[in-house]
C-alpha cells in the first residue's frame, strides 16, 4: 500500500506515446468499479480552468491554456460517498500521482480536473486525453498525468 507521502517515481523524461488506444478509464471505489469513456465524462458538469501553463520537461513552457473537464472532487464524491482520504490517478504507462482529500477540498476555484478540452477543442490522444490538470502544481508537470486509465479512491 502506498503511503500519504508517496511521490511518483519518475525521471521527468515525458513519455510522448500513448500506451494503448483505449481512452476510457476505470474508477475503483473499493466497493465498485466503473468504466468511464471520455464521452461519458463530457456529460458530467464541466469546469473551465483558465490561465494554465504546461511546464514540460520535453517541450518547455507553453500556454496560457484554458482547460475544461470534470473536477476530481465531483467525480470522487459522485461514486465514493464516505471515508475516503486520497485518490491515485494512474496512467496506462505506469505514470501516476496521488491527490489527498484535504488538498482536493481546499483548491477553491483552481481545482484539479480531468481535462477533456484545451482552448475549447478536444484534447488529442497524443496530448494525453484524458489528462489530469493540477493548477497549483510546482513539479514541472509531474502531476499532469496523461492518458489517465485508472482512478483508485482509498
Ligand atoms: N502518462 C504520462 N503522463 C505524463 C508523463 C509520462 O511520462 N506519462 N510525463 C510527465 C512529465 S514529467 C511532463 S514534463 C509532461 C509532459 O507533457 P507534454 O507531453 O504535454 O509536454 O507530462 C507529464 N505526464
Ligand atoms: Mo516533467
Amino acid at each position: 500500500m502506498l503511503d500519504d507521502n508517496w511521490i511518483p517515481p519518475h525521471s521527468h523524461d515525458p513519455n510522448p506515446v500513448p500506451p494503448n488506444n483505449d481512452p476510457a478509464l476505470m474508477l475503483h471505489t473499493g466497493s465498485e468499479i466503473v468504466r468511464l469513456t471520455p464521452y461519458e465524462l463530457a456529460s458530467f458538469p464541466q469546469f473551465m480552468l483558465p490561465h494554465c501553463y504546461i511546464v514540460s520537461t520535453g517541450h518547455g513552457t507553453t500556454g496560457p491554456f484554458t482547460f475544461q473537464g470534470v473536477r476530481i472532487i465531483d467525480l470522487v464524491t459522485r461514486y465514493a460517498k464516505f471515508g475516503w482520504t486520497r485518490v491515485d490517478i494512474i496512467s496506462g504507462d505506469g505514470f501516476a500521482t496521488r491527490l489527498l482529500r484535504r488538498a482536493l477540498e481546499t483548491m477553491g476555484d483552481r481545482p484539479a480536473i480531468l481535462a477533456l478540452r484545451i482552448n475549447g477543442r478536444l484534447l488529442r490522444r497524443d496530448e494525453g486525453l484524458v489528462r489530469l490538470i493540477v493548477p497549483d502544481e510546482k513539479e514541472d508537470a509531474l502531476q499532469q498525468v496523461k492518458w489517465v486509465s485508472e482512478i483508485c479512491v482509498h
